[in-house]
């Protein structure tokens, strides 16, 4: 097996299930080799929870850079996750130029809106701001939310194919390259992804189950970047990462001590089978 080298840039929510606590565990366990840069720390996530701490890390990622280009340090992949400010958008531009290596590829989740609304902290300059770094980017991998805030087309709770036209085309025009759009449902039973390479447009979808649980996003986002570095294409990591994540919400509901992330760990066994097929 191949053995690649990725680098994930994302916050540490201690507690919560969601960003690097979730992002290392999926990649390693896809079989890569695993480099972190915490964005910032917090005691949890920031929804369903108040009284949370924030230590921003913005002032270390310059230094560990530099660093590392002394080291001669770069990666098969870079993925971003949540950012703690806008100043680190700029910095993880320079992390791309920095340390990708030939023929390595850029992935961002934008990680910062769901449900119509922009996590707790963030504002349109953010969005703004986001849409730059995911023009910068080989593959995004927003949400309907996060694709209307970077792109001003207006968000909506039902529609139809011709609304996901018109919100790709809108992120195309904004420079952004290959494009898995999370979250599409034209139903009540089924939810899925639209993959948007240079090869066409293609949609997976799968059951819907109707609750809403905290770092589904990142365990999707992780397992993608796993399995495209496994080597599978585009719509097989989507469909593979919409299956696991699938799983890993089936072993959390109904524990109703259980309210924040998913028990994504439970389900690591099934994702491994997934990808050795
Ligand atoms: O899962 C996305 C995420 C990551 N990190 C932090 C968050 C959230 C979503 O709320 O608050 C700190």
């Amino acid at each position: 097996m191949d053995y690649k080298r990725i680098l994930t840039v994302q916050d540490i929510s201690c507690f919560g299930q969601c960003s690097l606590t979730v992002a290392l565990p999926i990649l390693s366990a896809c079989g890569a080799e695993t480099v972190i840069i915490p964005s910032a720390v917090l005691s949890t996530h920031t929804g369903g929870f108040s009284g949370f701490t924030f230590r921003d890390l913005s002032d270390d990622i310059p230094a560990i850079s530099a660093h590392w280009q002394k080291e001669g340090i770069d990666f098969d992949a870079i993925y971003t996750g949540y950012l703690g400010s806008l100043k680190q958008i700029d910095m993880v531009k320079d992390l791309f130029k920095n340390h990708t290596r030939k023929g390595g590829i850029k992935v961002v989740d934008p990680a910062m809106a769901d449900n119509g609304n922009l996590y707790y902290g963030f504002d349109q300059e953010y969005a703004n701001a986001m849409a730059t770094l995911c023009k910068e980017a080989d593959i995004v991998l927003p949400n309907i939310t996060e694709a209307c805030f970077m792109t001003g087309v207006e968000y909506k709770e039902s529609y139809d194919r011709e609304y996901i036209d018109t919100i790709l085309a809108a992120l195309e025009n904004a420079g952004m390259k290959d494009i898995i759009l999370t979250g599409v449902s034209f139903n009540k039973e089924t939810t899925g992804v639209i993959v948007k390479t240079s090869k066409g447009v293609e949609y997976y979808s799968h059951k819907k189950i109707p609750v809403g649980s905290h770092g589904t996003g990142d365990v999707y986002a992780s397992a993608f970047c796993g399995a495209l570095l496994r080597g599978k294409s585009s719509f097989d990591a989507a469909s593979i990462a919409a299956n696991y994540t699938l799983r890993c919400i089936e072993n959390t509901i109904g524990d109703e001590s259980h309210k924040y992330g998913v028990k994504f760990e439970t389900a690591i066994p099934y994702l491994i089978e997934e990808l050795n097929k």
